[in-house]
């Protein structure tokens, strides 16, 4: 099924060794490797038949490879997001130049405070959207994304974090109704309608995998997660993502997929 048309990235700046980390995964990036990683995500992106628009790196923002945060972008409409980490609440304004390149004036909507919302709590599941209530997208912004995104025909429900950065760090959908989950998520009830394909703790990084158009890319070094993909009938391609690993970063962190 072809669902997504493009795909917007971020290259990363130098400063990305300054990002933001919880440490749980220790380490500084190496940059010169990160580059090199984004370009073998670039290329796993544009396999999967979408046209991948790749912005300049954005020095002001150590973290504005992380295009998925500041952006949620649907079928029907976009929404500029207010991010909770006030490093990267200004990554909203390039970024939104160039939504209005694939979006009318009138279906750009925003997430304004004191509402906060980061895309990384927002996970699309057809036409139901579950948001992560987390350290970064608070009620009021819930509140508002609710509320927009019920204009355009779209239900939402709020899912509550205990331990995770974003929503879709433990919980991510692959289409056809199967949903990967790991930690916290594995016994939710918010998700007991899907087949639940549950990642083994020593693997919880990879249960952030992304499907685009029947293809899912699966983070490198991951075998359990990469043999049960595979094992649902997906076109799979890995990419190594350890240095974005170092500042929580995963591979559906990196794009914005419409
Ligand atoms: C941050 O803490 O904001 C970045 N270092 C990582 C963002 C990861 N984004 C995501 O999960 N959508």
């Amino acid at each position: 099924m072809k669902k997504f048309n493009n795909v917007i990235v971020r290259r990363p700046c130098r400063r990305l060794v300054e990002g933001i980390t919880s440490g749980l995964y220790p380490g500084r990036p190496d940059y010169e490797l990160a580059l090199k990683q984004h370009d073998s995500y670039i290329k796993a992106l544009a396999q999967c038949g979408v046209r991948v628009t790749v912005l300049p790196a954005d020095e002001a923002f150590p973290d504005s490879c992380f295009v998925e945060d500041p952006a949620v972008l649907t079928e029907r409409c976009a929404i500029i997001t207010n991010p909770g980490a006030a490093s990267r609440n200004g990554e909203t304004v390039s970024l939104e130049k160039t939504i209005r390149l694939f979006y009318p004036e009138e279906r750009i909507e925003h997430i304004t405070s004191p509402g906060t919302l980061e895309g990384g709590d927002v996970m699309m599941c057809g036409d139901h959207f579950f948001v992560g209530r987390s350290e970064r997208t608070n009620e009021e912004g819930i509140r508002q994304f609710a509320q927009t995104l019920a204009r355009y025909g779209y239900t939402c429900s709020e899912v509550a974090l205990e331990h995770v950065l974003h929503l879709k760090t433990g919980v991510n959908y692959l289409e056809n109704n199967n949903l990967l989950v790991s930690g916290e998520f594995i016994d939710k009830a918010d998700f007991r309608d899907y087949r639940k394909i549950v990642i083994p703790e020593e693997e919880a990084y990879a249960a952030n995998c992304i499907w685009v158009n029947d293809t899912v890319i699966v983070p490198e070094g991951y075998p359990a997660v990469l043999e049960a993909v595979r094992s649902l009938g997906y076109d799979v391609i890995t990419v190594d993502t350890s240095e974005y690993r170092k500042l929580d970063g995963g591979l559906s962190c990196l794009s914005l997929r419409f």
